[in-house]
Parts: C-alpha cells; sequence; structure tokens
C-alpha cells in the first residue's frame, strides 16, 4: 500500500454531503460579496438572487448566468471588483484578445485560501519540507511563479525562485542546488532535457525526482516521455488565473488525473452549444465557481477548456472529483510555450502596420522540444524594391509590436503579396504542425 501524504486529510477525505454543504455556506458568502459588484448586481437580482439568503440550495447555482473572458473585460479595471482598494493586496493578470486584460484582484484571504490550496497540491504529490523546488514558471502579472511560490514555502519546502528562461543557468542551478522538485511547462522540460549534454551534465548529477508540470496541453504520452527521459515522476497540474492560476486541480501520487479542489471550487462540466450541465464521465466545457475569493468573486466561469469528470474515486482516499486531462479548447486559443496567444491579438497588431497588406498567416511548429510561433505577413510589393535594411527594419518592428501585445517574441517572415494562401471560404489563419502525439 502507498503511503499516501494529506495536507489538510479531514477536508480531502470529507464525505460528498460534507463537501456540499461547504460549498452550499460558502457560495452564500460568495453570493454576498458578488452583489457588491457591478458586474455581478444586476445580473443576480434579474435572476431572482437579491441576497445570499435567496440561495437555499446548490442547486440554485444553476439559476446564475454563465460569466465569460468577455464580460472580465468589459468590467476592466474594476467592475467585478468586490471590495475597496485598501483591502486589495495582489493582482494578477492574463492578456487578452482585444489588448483589454482580464484582471484578478486578491485581497489577503484570498492569497492565503489560495497559498492552502497550493500547499495541499504540493503536499499530495508527496513533496515534502526536505525537497529543493526550483520554480521555472514566469514570476509577474502570470500566476504560475508566485503561486507556486507560496504554496511550496508554506510547506516548508526550498524554494529557489529562479523564474523562466535562462536554460544554461537553469541546468547549472539543479546540479548546484541538488533541486528535487521543478516547477515547469511540459515543453521546456522536454528542452531542457535536450540541453543537459551540452552543459556537460548528466541525470546522475542531478538530484531530480519531480516535476509539476502544466499551463499548457500535454498528453499522457509527453508525460510518460519526460518521466523516463528525466526518470522523475511528473504531476499534472489545472488552472487559470481568473480562478486564481494553479492550484484549481492537481494529481495525487496516483497520477491518474486531478482532483479538483472542491470545497474551494464548484465544478461543473457544460454541453459548450447548449450549456445544458452533463453528467460525470461526459466530455465538455469545464465550468468553475469559486466560492473562496472575496476582492473578485466569479460564478460560473467558462473556462473554454474541455474535458470530463471521472465518475468513480481515487485510491488515495480524497473524495474530491477528478479532472481529466484537458482534451482541447473551445475557442481558437493556441498555447505556444505556456503562454496563451490568440489568433485576433495578432491580426490587431499587424493589420495597424501600414506596410502590411491584407493577408496573413500564422504559423506554429515545433523547434526540438519547444513550440515556435512564426507570423507569415504579406507585404505591399513597392517595399521589396527598396534597400534590404529597410525590409529588416519593418520585420523588427513587426515583431516588436507583436511581442508589446503576446508576450513573446515570435519569428516575422515577409512576404511578397498572393504568395500566401488565400481561401475562397473562412479564412484558415492559423497553420498548427505541432505534433499531436
Ligand atoms: O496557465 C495557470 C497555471 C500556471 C496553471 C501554472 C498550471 C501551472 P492562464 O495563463 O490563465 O493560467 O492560462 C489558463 O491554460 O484555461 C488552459 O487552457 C491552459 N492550461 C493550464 N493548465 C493546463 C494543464 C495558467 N495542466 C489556460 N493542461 C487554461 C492543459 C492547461 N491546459
Amino acid at each position: 500500500m502507498m503511503d499516501i501524504p494529506f495536507w489538510s486529510r479531514e477536508i480531502e477525505t470529507a464525505e460528498r454531503s460534507r463537501i456540499e454543504q461547504i460549498q452550499l455556506e460558502r457560495l452564500r458568502d460568495t453570493i454576498g460579496w458578488a452583489l457588491k459588484t457591478n458586474l455581478y448586481r444586476r445580473r443576480l437580482t434579474q435572476v431572482g438572487i437579491g441576497s445570499p439568503d435567496d440561495v437555499k440550495s446548490l442547486a440554485d447555482l444553476r439559476r446564475i448566468p454563465f460569466t465569460t473572458k468577455d464580460d472580465l473585460r468589459v468590467s476592466f479595471p474594476k467592475g467585478h471588483l468586490a471590495v475597496g482598494m485598501t483591502d486589495v493586496i495582489r493582482v494578477h493578470s492574463s492578456s487578452g484578445t482585444t489588448g483589454i486584460p482580464t484582471v484578478i484582484y486578491y485581497a489577503r484571504q484570498d492569497l492565503d485560501n489560495w497559498t492552502d490550496l497550493l500547499a495541499r497540491s504540493i503536499v499530495a504529490t508527496g513533496a515534502t519540507s526536505s525537497d529543493i523546488f526550483q520554480n521555472m514558471m514566469t514570476y509577474g502579472l502570470f500566476t504560475g511563479g508566485l503561486g507556486l511560490h507560496y504554496g511550496a514555502e508554506r510547506v516548508g519546502l526550498t524554494v529557489i525562485p529562479i523564474g523562466g528562461g535562462n536554460t544554461k543557468r537553469q541546468i547549472q542551478v539543479m546540479k548546484d542546488f541538488q533541486t528535487t522538485v521543478v516547477h515547469v511547462t511540459p515543453s521546456y522540460l522536454l528542452h531542457i532535457h535536450s540541453k543537459l549534454g551540452e552543459e556537460g551534465i548528466e541525470l546522475k548529477d542531478l538530484a531530480l525526482r519531480k516535476a509539476f508540470i502544466g499551463a499548457e496541453p500535454h498528453s499522457e504520452n509527453t508525460r510518460r516521455k519526460l518521466q523516463d527521459l528525466m526518470r522523475i515522476d511528473a504531476y499534472n497540474s489545472y488552472g487559470l488565473s481568473e480562478l486564481n492560476g494553479p492550484g484549481v486541480a492537481f494529481e495525487c501520487v496516483c497520477k491518474k488525473d486531478m482532483h479538483v479542489w472542491e470545497d474551494a471550487f464548484i465544478v461543473e462540466i457544460i454541453d459548450p452549444q447548449t450549456g445544458e450541465v452533463l453528467p460525470d464521465g461526459q466530455e465538455g466545457e469545464v465550468v468553475l465557481t469559486n466560492v473562496v475569493r472575496r476582492a473578485t468573486p466569479i460564478l460560473r466561469y467558462r473556462t473554454r477548456d474541455l474535458a470530463f469528470l471521472h465518475p468513480q474515486g481515487c485510491d488515495c482516499g480524497r473524495t474530491h472529483r477528478r479532472l481529466s486531462r484537458i482534451l482541447g479548447r473551445t475557442d481558437d486559443m493556441l498555447i505556444i510555450n505556456g503562454v496563451n496567444v490568440f489568433p485576433s491579438q495578432i491580426e490587431e497588431k499587424i493589420m495597424k502596420i501600414p506596410e502590411v497588406a491584407t493577408n496573413y498567416q500564422i504559423h506554429v511548429d515545433k523547434k526540438g522540444a519547444l513550440d515556435r510561433l512564426t507570423v507569415k505577413v504579406e507585404i505591399y510589393p513597392k517595399l521589396f524594391l527598396g534597400e534590404v535594411s529597410k525590409l529588416e527594419a519593418l520585420k523588427h518592428r513587426i515583431v516588436e509590436e507583436l511581442k508589446a501585445s503576446i508576450t513573446i517574441s515570435p519569428g516575422v517572415e515577409l512576404h511578397e503579396p498572393g504568395s500566401l494562401p488565400v481561401y475562397e471560404g473562412k479564412a484558415k489563419r492559423v497553420v498548427d504542425e505541432r505534433p499531436k502525439d
């Protein structure tokens, strides 16, 4: 029998009825906070919810309309804020399709709750205070860095807050500090593996035993490959900035999909077309309600992620239901090495540049383990008659414009008009050649 570690055994193994009772109490509190926001006040009163007492059972949740990313954008900057700014102690945000980001505010209690969920997640994987934890996720407005950072500190791991990128240094630090656990996107860990040789470092020089992998889709095969290549256990971790960040769902030592922490989140799977709630086992869009957040309460958030809930329990004894891997998206969002990019963000930027003609293509493939984004644009023919340095300058300008919007640097190719494919019907702007494995 495997030794099963817990952070809060009582809540993690609570009976279903107890979990639902907690959810109902917390949902009522959350409604109280939501009613203080411009975003929810009218929406809730329109469906007859004017006070927390109007929520009699969990079934009442279904009366509440869904929240979308667009709703949060329209509410920018503070339409969804339920407390005064003096009570807000942190802000995170994700980039948006129209350049308007979605912002999430955290009160002290929100950060405390979030940290606790991450502590719980970390312990569920078997990591302990003896571990040396190298956090390779980006620190900053992105939630991946700071989220795990505080969770790991709370458990007592030794945190190395190195942040993303700089592969050479990552490898050296892994060796020097004898890192045992990393937090990383799966593609970046594969990349790191491919660079070990170049740095003259072998697996036996490292002490790595676990990785928390998330922020981007990956298959079971990719997990296996990573585990075999690095000789580690890799645990899938799911979350999104609108719902705190990481720590919504995390795998336990059984590694059979991710427990959604149901005392903090009410999870529904819906038919993305009709909005109908589907039974466990059926694939659909993940909808999440955070029931422990004050500053920015979010009700029935449509994540656009496709997955299903496992109908059966888990060998670890946790009663919180398990969410499958993310199987796809209902929209066209691309995830490039963990960074979310909408094709519309790219279009917005390049179409503002006067030298750019009307046709373009977004190309995604793999270079080694990493995703590579190339934006191919047609430019007016007279530009090709000018000096090469002018073309280079234009290319540079397009890269800079795009980088300011999508935060990563894409490759840019300039093409003559008529050279990119033209579609008679719906244009196919995105060519994604990443292997599906
Ligand atoms: O990616 C939060 C996070 C950080 C999760 C670190 C895990 C680890 P966003 O930038 O808002 O937040 O992106 C959220 O990324 O809706 C999914 O489409 C995708 N995603 C996140 N985790 C996974 C995963 C963070 N484990 C969006 N598998 C989500 C597949 C994932 N997709």
